[in-house]
């Protein structure tokens, strides 16, 4: 594999696992509200962000490239409310597609096709996760303190039926 993209990949692993740990952070932060909904949902994103790293090292196994972990930054731990680390995550979400997006751009420069097919799987994933995260903003603005709560049931509710159960 061409070494400018074996880099930006190895970053990107890096990033993703970096992800991970800003929302299991959250997720720490969100179990002193007492909103298990809110919770569970941020351990899933935790999951998420391990298995999207996962994904870019098998591809790189299979390519033959050599995979590099490396160390990061502490993640913030310390929020002001539910909306405030929701804002934040979509913030982060749109600096990871700004990452993927340059990523693609690398990909076509070195006419690395393989590199492009998956790298639309991550075009499309941030598609979904900045929506995700832009939906909930709104629906905790629109809902404020009562709704909160009927919201967050109905997250582990949901959770539940497509039995996405990180906590118990
Ligand atoms: Fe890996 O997409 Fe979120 O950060």
């Amino acid at each position: 594999m061409n070494k400018k993209l074996t880099d930006a990949i190895n970053t990107q692993i890096n990033y993703e696992i970096e992800s991970a740990h800003v929302y299991l952070a959250m997720q720490s932060y969100i179990s002193t509200l007492g909103l298990d909904g809110f919770e569970n949902w941020f351990g899933i994103q935790f999951e998420e962000e391990l298995a999207h790293a996962r994904k870019f090292i098998k591809y790189m196994n299979d390519r033959g490239a050599r995979v590099e972990i490396r160390g990061f930054e502490d993640p913030r731990n310390e929020f002001s409310s539910i909306l405030e680390v929701l804002e934040v995550s979509l913030a982060h979400e749109k600096g990871v597609t700004d990452r993927i997006n340059n990523l693609m751009t690398i990909a076509h420069e070195v006419k690395d096709y393989a590199a492009v097919s998956l790298l639309q799987w991550y075009v499309d994933e941030q598609v979904e996760e900045e929506d995700n995260f832009s939906k909930l903003i709104g629906q905790v603005k629109l809902v404020k303190d009562a709704g909160l709560y009927i919201l967050d049931k109905e997250l582990l509710t949901q959770a539940k039926n497509n039995k996405n159960i990180v906590i118990e």
